[in-house]
């Protein structure tokens, strides 16, 4: 293999973990805490996880721990969106089974949740895996979203664990993917198969939080490469003076991603979804927005700016919102009849008719290449795909409209020339920052841990994350805590409350208080590239948002 400098140096790097987890390990002992209850819905999830519901979170400590000695095979499922850092859980969670006994095996499952299903499954050992030790990407096993939900699935996925005598099954994803570990730990418990279940928090999107899990991992490295290249189309555009920067960011519902890197480089604009649907802004008042910021900078002689935009976005515009709801309904109950359907004249014709008049009518004002991307397949678990509608392209477009009619109004004098971007897949797969080796590393140590304490249907939990490594807290959280029911695919279903931004959170009140002076002045921050070596303040920090979240 053709090594780059960096990619070899990192292959020495040795993560950090949270004291607790330096000590010998048969002298780490687990502590039982408070029971926890569903997020929402607590009687129909307890009725769906009699097993996993109600129990309570986890903590370790120093004591004597033969037990851990005990051979366990363990298999492992990269699930879901890449997120820098997924080999480290691999990595942590090896070294953990190797140090309890050599003997341990770690298999992995390829291609995602699907992996387990049809039996296609690889030995990880040492030497295989020194080449993914603290670099990016998904690769070392694949991943997949496919959703696990059927019996049939279940007795496969059984079975496949009984073939390689694995006693426990790690499943490394978002909240879809651990609503899977979930269903997956009740099934195998309420079978007597003797099979755990220990999820590990991931998702660039920064979605999946709570006051255990702090942060999911990928967030930081992702937004620090969004945050890189939107700090340099900054100095662009304040060198060259003439455009206005759209800049779609990834993040399927939550508007975390932009609003971190709104924190680290200071826009002119950046939309946050959640506020947008509180305040219930409609899609010409998100349009008005932008242009007066463009009209009133074009009064100071500024032809140019940065526009952030939240990838989920129109799924928070109350009125397409709705659309989108209906849109959802619609094409999954009447999935044949449409499908069948071959021009697009058809499609529109049949969605016309299907929905409500004010759907039909707010289908009806948008440009073409925007409805159709809404109509594009949904995803395994029912989400529509936002990261392929063109929010950026279709705001351009109206902005630009609008601000024609300012002109002839004589509320504009300017010239508005607007560039798209789509940073997304660009930062999936980006070394990890160290925070996120760390992070990673310790998150998949400590899920071996949760492992050999015979637990299952836990979220392997890494907190206390302002603060060095060392004072780290490990433990772990029962995952029915992060459930309530809501509709999927046109039905009720338990699944995991998507943790979104907080308008009332230290994050975005700091962002409020700032965002006038950021739109008419110029204020852009130039964040740079990440930095793996070096001096801690500068290469061990992590994000704004966790920081002011945990700040005094
Ligand atoms: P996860 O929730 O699985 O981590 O994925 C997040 C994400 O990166 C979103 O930000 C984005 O909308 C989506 O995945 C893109 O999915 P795909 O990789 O299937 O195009």
């Amino acid at each position: 293999m053709n090594l780059s400098p960096l990619q070899k140096a990192r292959y020495d790097y040795a993560p950090k973990l949270p004291s607790i987890l330096r000590e010998p390990i048969d002298t780490i002992v687990p502590v039982k805490g408070e029971v926890t209850q569903p997020e929402a819905d607590a009687d129909k999830i307890a009725a769906l996880f009699p097993n996993t519901c109600g129990i309570e979170k986890i903590s370790f400590k120093k004591g004597k721990n033969e037990e851990i000695k005990k051979q366990r095979n363990v298999g492992v499922i990269l699930s879901g969106g890449q997120a820098p850092g997924g080999h480290n859980v691999i990595s942590g969670l090896f070294d953990a089974l190797k140090t309890a006994n050599p003997e341990n095996k770690l298999y992995g499952f390829k291609g995602g949740p699907s992996g387990i299903i049809d039996d296609d499954t690889m030995e990880i050992t040492d030497s295989f895996l020194a080449e993914y030790r603290n670099t990016g990407g998904f690769d070392i096993i694949g991943s997949g979203r496919t959703k696990l939900e059927t019996e049939e699935q279940f007795q496969m996925a059984q079975k496949t664990c009984e073939k390689y005598g694995i006693k426990a099954v790690v499943i490394i994803g978002g909240d879809d993917s651990n609503t899977n570990a979930a269903v997956l730990a009740e099934y195998f418990l309420a079978h007597n198969s003797g099979i755990q279940v220990i999820g590990c928090p991931k998702t660039i999107d920064g979605d999946l939080k709570n006051d255990s899990i702090e942060i999911s991992f990928g967030f930081d490295t992702a937004t620090k490469t969004y945050s890189e290249l939107i700090g340099n189309i900054e100095r662009d555009a304040n060198s060259a003076k003439k455009y206005w920067h759209f800049i779609k960011v990834m993040g399927r519902s939550a508007s975390h991603i932009a609003l971190e890197c709104a924190l680290e480089t200071q826009p002119n604009i950046c939309l946050v979804s959640e506020e947008i649907e509180k305040n219930e802004t409609s899609l010409s008042g998100v349009v008005d927005y932008i242009a007066s910021v463009v009209a009133k900078r074009a009064a100071n002689g500024n032809n140019f700016g940065v526009i952030i935009i939240p990838e989920g976005l129109v799924e928070f515009i109350p009125e397409v919102k709705a659309l989108i709801g209906e849109l959802n309904d619609l094409l999954a109950k009447e999935a044949k009849a449409y499908g069948a359907l071959e021009s697009t004249e058809d499609q529109v014709a049949f969605i016309l008719k299907n929905v409500s008049k004010k759907s039909a009518e707010v289908f009806s004002i948008l440009p073409a290449g925007i409805r159709m991307q809404l109509l594009m397949d949904r995803d395994p678990h029912g989400n529509v795909q936002v990261s392929r509608i063109e929010t950026d392209k279709m705001l351009i477009e109206m902005v630009g409209v609008k601000l024609e009619k300012m002109r002839q109004e004589g509320k504009y004098v300017g010239k508005f020339s607007g560039l798209n971007h789509f940073f997304g897949y660009e930062g999936r797969c980006a070394f990890p920052s160290n925070f996120d080796a760390d992070y990673c590393y310790s998150l998949g140590y400590n899920a071996f841990m949760l492992i050999a304490s015979d637990l299952s249907g836990y979220l392997s939990s890494v907190k206390n994350l302002s603060a060095p490594a060392a004072e780290w807290v490990a433990g772990g959280i029962p995952i029915t805590m992060m459930m309530n029911m809501e509709q999927r695919n046109g039905e009720l279903k338990p699944v995991i409350k998507k943790a979104l931004v907080e308008l009332d959170g230290k994050p975005f009140k700091y962002f409020a208080a700032n965002r006038e002076e950021w739109a008419v002045n110029t204020c852009f921050t130039f964040p740079g590239a990440i930095q793996y070596y070096g001096p801690t303040e500068v290469c061990d920090i992590t994000t704004r948002t966790l920081a002011l979240e945990q700040s005094k």
